[in-house]
């Protein structure tokens, strides 16, 4: 998904919004520049009050297929002077806003991209940036996350961001359903008997097989229609060895690798 912020709803979007505590200059979305189009997201700096804070918080993301999770945004910004620090901090929300984690923030001369400008900034096509922020794992698959651009103002120049971007890999539906089936093998590795234990939604028709590595069956521990809830079912031991744990559901295959080491 990509924001070139071209339409007028675009911006703060949906169900994004903009905190502007003293209710004078805040971000908006202008028409007159940007690095796709004409249009992105602009905070003034240049008339802003020192130390006043300004966020947008976007719009929430559904990522509950995604993996691997980069935000994207072009940036642009001039200093008044060679002492202005105006800021720009990206953090993210896993629950709604109620808690932010960091994950980038720059200022003064690292945030700039066209140095010491002594008028109200404008960007011309060569003084945007890409930015590229990688998220940590915790975001993965998850159905609901937010951003906070956040604008800490040091009456230096102006800030503007467009072409808001969420990069990852899509996992097919193989893999989230295993997600909800929470397949669990454990111990394993493991010198006696080990569980597998897993989650239905519905009733499914399910069988439990152990293979070795060549795919032969050695053991079918489960054959039949199961009902929702949490399964628990025993795998015997089969001697030294890795084998192959092919738990299937309604069809679809869900494979682990269990290392056994007997004396
Ligand atoms: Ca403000
Ligand atoms: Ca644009």
């Amino acid at each position: 998904m990509t924001e070139d912020f071209s339409l007028a709803p675009s911006f703060p979007g949906v169900d994004g919004y903009v905190v502007n505590q003293d209710n004078g200059q805040t971000w908006n979305r202008v028409t007159t520049v940007g690095a796709s189009g004409s249009e992105s997201v602009r905070i003034i700096n240049y008339t802003n009050i020192s130390g006043q804070i300004d966020d947008w918080i976007t719009p929430s993301y559904d990522l509950s297929n995604m993996t691997g999770i980069s935000l994207l945004f072009k940036v642009a910004n001039a200093r008044r002077n060679s002492s202005s620090t105006d800021q720009l901090k990206v953090d993210y929300s896993l629950n709604c806003g109620e808690t932010w984690q960091p994950r980038y923030n720059k200022s003064g001369a690292a945030l700039a991209t066209a140095g010491v400008v002594s008028v109200s900034f404008v960007p011309n096509a060569t003084q945007w940036r890409q930015e590229t922020v990688s998220l940590p794992t915790s975001v993965n698959l998850k159905p609901n996350v937010r951003f906070r651009f956040r604008n800490v103002s040091d009456r230096g120049n102006n800030t503007y961001i467009d072409d808001l971007q969420i990069t990852g890999t899509l996992v097919n539906v193989d893999e989230v359903d295993e997600t909800t089936l929470g397949y669990a093998l454990y111990p394993n590795p493991t010198s006696a008997a080990s569980h597998v234990q897993f989650k239905l939604n519905k009733n499914s028709s399910v069988s439990l097989q152990v293979k070795d590595l060549t795919g032969r069956l050695v053991r079918e521990v489960l054959n039949s229609d199961l009902g929702a809830g949490v399964h628990e079912f025993d795998i015997p031991t089969d001697g030294s060895g890795i084998y192959l744990i092919d738990l299937s559901v309604n069809g679809k295959h869900h494979i682990r690798r269990l290392v056994v080491t007997q004396d």
